[in-house]
């Protein structure tokens, strides 16, 4: 593997020496390496990542997308390589490698002294991830050029992720239907809000937008020194959405104090500290941009979301762990256990949560 990376690396227009290669495990989806390159007296760190194209069918258009989308936030922050990611290109000037076994590789330059947390407990911390995505959404509504690819369809289509799950049910190919069944019960009885969301933007009552779409607390980057939220990144699904799909996911992994595959469910909750905080800085950052709809269904976006993430797990874990990196057994029936211990305590909260929101945006 060392060699391979070794060769991968070269590919990409990178000076120095390669003194380092480290291997990043926080993603699902994606394999992430930091290469260190000397340039004496300096050290250079660049992410190399593998595109799971087994996930993204069309790696192309995801860079297509992600070097349209960070060349824009460059032009609108200026050209801090710490406020937006930065596409390394390769020797022949493409923004991805294609290798001999037919893997695609990326490059980007690695944001130093930040770092990613998988749940927090800071109100402060909570804000700063949300004002970031709510930034990354505002700068990128005048995007020029054609509508981006959709480098997943029907990527947050919840009622379709409950279809993909009753087929899982009923194909039960690794039998484990059995062993999952107050799981299966929970999901499909909130099959009738799946929707939602959907039939809104159908019916014009709310917009499609460019959102990030995998808005989880872990892909955006708090500077160490400052607490800011400095880079939001994993811009794969970056593409048309809703903008309560990325409020959706956020408070799905920012409200809760523990992490999504915490197994002592008593941990699980919906902080409503946790949530004001989310609110405030989403509303702060897109203030002028949410419309009154969009604003109503925020706390019913996280129920949603959380939902159908919950739902994804169940059925990777029916499938036979085919889709999330997981690493034990069974790491996506654990995960999907805290998701529906976190809709749970939403649902007991949503009065709170909506008269909190409401609070909020008359107050601004
Ligand atoms: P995945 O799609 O597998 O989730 P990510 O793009 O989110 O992959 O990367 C995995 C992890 O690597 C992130 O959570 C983050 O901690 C780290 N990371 C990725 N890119 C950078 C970067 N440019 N600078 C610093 N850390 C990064
Ligand atoms: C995956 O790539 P990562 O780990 O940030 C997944 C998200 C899920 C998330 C659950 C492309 O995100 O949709 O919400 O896991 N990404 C993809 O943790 O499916
Ligand atoms: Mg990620």
């Amino acid at each position: 593997m060392k060699n391979s990376i070794i060769e991968i690396g070269e590919k990409f227009n990178v000076s120095g020496e390669l003194v380092e290669i480290e291997t990043f495990e926080s993603g699902h989806i994606n394999d992430t390496f930091v290469l260190k390159y000397m340039n004496s007296p300096q050290i250079r760190s660049c992410t190399l990542q593998r595109i799971n194209h087994e996930i993204f069918k069309n790696p192309p258009a995801v860079m297509e997308n992600i070097s349209r989308v960070t060349e824009h936030l460059h032009s609108k922050q200026g050209n801090d390589s710490r406020s937006a990611l930065t596409v390394i290109k390769t020797r022949d000037g493409k923004d991805f490698h294609l290798d001999a076994k037919g893997n695609y590789w990326r490059m980007y330059v690695f944001i130093e002294n930040a770092r990613s947390y998988e749940f927090i407990n800071n109100p402060d911390h909570v804000y700063q991830a949300a004002h970031s995505y709510g930034s990354f959404q505002k700068h990128l509504a005048d995007l020029p050029g054609n509508r981006l690819n959709e480098t997943i369809p029907d990527f947050h289509n919840t009622p379709k992720r409950l279809e993909a799950l009753e087929r899982a049910i009923e194909s039960d190919v690794h039998n484990r239907a059995a062993s999952a069944m107050p799981e299966i019960d929970f999901a499909l009885s909130h099959k009738k809000m799946a929707s939602t969301l959907i039939e809104l933007c159908k019916h014009g009552e709310i917009p499609e937008r460019i959102t990030h779409n995998d808005t989880k607390l872990n892909n955006v980057l708090i500077d160490d020194k400052t607490g800011k939220g400095i880079c939001v990144i994993d811009l794969d699904t970056v593409m048309p959405g809703l903008s309560l799909y990325d409020f959706g996911d956020l408070v799905r992994t920012a409200t809760c104090p523990a992490a999504e595959d915490e197994t002592d469910l008593s941990k699980i909750k919906m902080d409503m500290t946790l949530f004001e905080a989310l609110c405030k800085g989403y509303l702060d950052a897109l203030r002028g941009t949410l419309t009154a709809r969009e604003i109503e269904y925020l706390p019913f976006s996280g129920k949603l979301i959380t939902l159908e993430i919950g739902v994804r797990f169940l059925t990777d874990y029916l499938m036979g762990d085919v889709y999330f990196k997981t690493r034990r057994y069974p790491h996506n029936l654990e995960r999907s256990r805290t998701q529906f211990t976190l809709v749970k305590s939403i649902e007991s909260q949503e009065d709170a949560m909506n008269s909190l929101v409401k609070k909020l945006a008359s107050d601004s």
